[in-house]
Parts: C-alpha cells; structure tokens; sequence
C-alpha cells in the first residue's frame, strides 16, 4: 500500500493529495493512509499536509529506500518486488547479516543494504571502509541450481554487474576491472566484491554477494592509508553528487540479467564481459598469496574464470585466487 501512497503523492506533486481520495483508491480508512503517510515519514519522506488539506510529497529520502529503488527495477531473480529489499540504517556487515537471513530460509533474490557497515568486510580477514551515507553496501542472496564447484564464475558476474551498473548511471567514466574483482578509475580502487558460498559436496545452500562502492564518499571520510589507493564516482565525476539509489538500481538491473544468461547459456558469457571491461589481461602482474608469489604476463581467464599468468620460460599457471598487483 505504502508504494501506491508514494505513487499517487507523486503524480499529484507540488499540488496536496488528500487523505480522503487516498483512502477511497485504496479502499481503506483516513486514518490507515495517516498511519501510512507516519510510516513513511519515518522512513525518511518529507511529507507534510494533514488529512483533511491534503499531503504533499516534499521530498524522497536522502537514503536508499526500497520503494525508490524498486521502481527503477524491472529485474526477475533479483529484487523483483520492494518485499526482496531491505535497507537498515547501520549493520556489522550486510554480508553477514544476509547470511544468518539466508539461514532462516530468505528467498533467492534478497538483497540487503545498509546505510553505514561497523565491520564491512574485504577478502581474506581485511576490511571495508564503510563512511555513512555514502557508499552503496548491499549484498545479495543466491541460490543457484548449480554443482557448488561452478560458482567462482560469480564473484567475475557481481564484478561486471558493478562495472555496468556504474557505466549505465556515469557513462563517461571506464572502471576498468582488476582481477578477480576489485573496481579501479584511474587506477584507484572505487569498488570491490566480495562472495561467500555456503555448500556441501554437491550442494548449493546459498551465495552471498557483496558489493562495495564509494559514491559520494570524500577521501578524508576513509582511513589515511587508503588516501593514496582509493577514489570515489563523485570525486571521479567532477566532484558532482552521485544518485547512489540510481547506483544501486542499475547494478542490481544489470546483475539480475546476467545472473540469467549465466543459469541459461553457461561461463562463456560472464567470461567474455568480464573480459572487455578487465585491465588486468595482457598486462605483467605479480600474483600472491600467503602460500605464493609469482610474476608473468597475464594472459586469460580459462574456462573456470582462474587466471592464467605466462612466466619467463613461457610456462603457463592457472590461480584460482590471489592478489594482483599490476606492474
Ligand atoms: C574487497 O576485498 O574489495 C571486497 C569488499 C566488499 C565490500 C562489500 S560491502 C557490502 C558487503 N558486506 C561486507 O561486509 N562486505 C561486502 P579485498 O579485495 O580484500 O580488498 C580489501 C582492501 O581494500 C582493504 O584491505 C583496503 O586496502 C581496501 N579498502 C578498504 N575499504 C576501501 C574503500 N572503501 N575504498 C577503497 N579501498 C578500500
């Protein structure tokens, strides 16, 4: 009902709507589109007005909302209605708050955001620098009909879903994807990925993938260390305010047609997307892990999205996983 409120409120906009006409489309009483209209307040809608002169629709919230981001969405698996949603103020983290939902039976297609992360998380124990209010953390839940050994293909997907989305909103900005998933413009990092899998030998039970990206985050909001490595679309934008909820919208629109393709037609497609958005390929790189380090050309993705990285004597070594550093 709140999403039809929003509608009506808006079409009517800047004239006052009253309760009263609410209340007969909607076939309920004055007081339930007043409580509604409270609701609404509360999360975060500047309406003002009263029953009897009317509502005005003042302004939509400064933070993502379900509604706001719902109605840019025409998505399948993911989100496809405001119920999928949820968007809280402050979390640890929204990866780790999906996964305890996934546990108690969320559906496929859940998607979590959060206004500000305490303990967002990066890969392998490191950490998300998270500023309130402006980045887009938002996680999504899967559970693909797939052998748990054909998902690492997913965390390319979340990563190309991220670099479209971006492109959709900012055309003319080029994030360039480093392998396996971090975001970079100008050579600075914007976003990263990270999924967790939970699954038995040939089972799925689900896939979290969480996405993290400054939006109008200013660099002095993030950890001096990061200062020298990480940027923002807003600073990469001329300094101009991004929508993060048009943000938001566009990755989870391009993320939801790729997760399809990919159920449908296999790797091949994620593969080649990944491919033409990556700076990685073709570039010497060092590749390490707390096991590992070694130095080559980067050469390609092979089938199971591992890189493959040519060394001097022209041996070839597929990694799985590892952090590259481009040289
Ligand atoms: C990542 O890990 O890049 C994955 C980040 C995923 C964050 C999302 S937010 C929603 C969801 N919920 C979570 O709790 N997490 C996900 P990794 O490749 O390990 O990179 C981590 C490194 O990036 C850190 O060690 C820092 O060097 C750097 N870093 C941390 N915060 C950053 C930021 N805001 N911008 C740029 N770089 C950052």
């Amino acid at each position: 009902m709140q999403e039809v409120i929003i509608k009506l409120l808006k079409e009517k906009n800047p004239a006052p709507l009253s309760g009263q006409s609410m209340a007969r489309e909607l076939g309920v009483s004055r007081t339930t589109v007043w409580k509604k209209i409270k609701a609404l307040q509360k999360e975060g809608y500047v309406i003002t007005g009263s029953p009897r002169c009317g509502y005005i629709m003042e302004r939509i919230p400064e933070r993502i909302c379900p509604y706001e981001l719902s109605a840019k969405l025409g998505t399948q698996n993911i989100a496809p209605d405001p119920s999928y949603i949820h968007c809280l103020a402050s979390v640890d983290s929204t990866n780790e708050l999906l996964k305890q939902m996934a546990e108690q039976g969320a559906p496929e297609g859940t998607v979590l955001i959060a206004e500000k992360q305490q303990q967002g998380k990066g890969r392998m124990g490191r950490n998300w620098s998270s500023p309130e209010g402006k980045g887009i953390y938002l996680s999504i839940l899967l559970r693909p009909p797939l052998p748990p050994h054909n998902t690492s293909p997913l965390t390319l997907l979340a990563a190309v879903a991220a670099c479209s989305g971006i492109k959709t909103v900012l055309p003319q900005l080029a994030p360039g994807i480093k392998w396996p998933n971090d975001l970079l413009l100008r050579g600075r990092k914007c976003c990263g990925v990270l999924c967790e899998l939970k699954a038995e030998m040939d089972l799925i039970h689900y896939l979290i993938a969480g996405i993290g990206i400054n939006v109008n985050t200013s660099l002095d909001e993030l950890p001096p260390s990061l200062q020298e490595t990480a940027t923002s679309l807003q600073l990469e934008n001329n300094g101009e305010k991004v929508s993060r909820t048009s943000v938001a919208a566009a990755i989870l629109q391009h993320f939801d047609e790729l997760y399809r393709e990919y159920l449908a037609a296999g790797v091949a497609p994620v593969l080649d997307r990944w491919t033409s958005s990556n700076i990685t390929l073709g570039k010497k790189v060092k590749i390490e892990s707390p096991n590992f380090s070694f130095q080559g050309v980067a050469r390609e993705l092979d089938n199971s999205g591992a890189l493959v990285v040519e060394g001097v004597r022209g041996e070839r070594k597929h990694f799985a996983a590892g952090e590259v550093t481009i040289l």
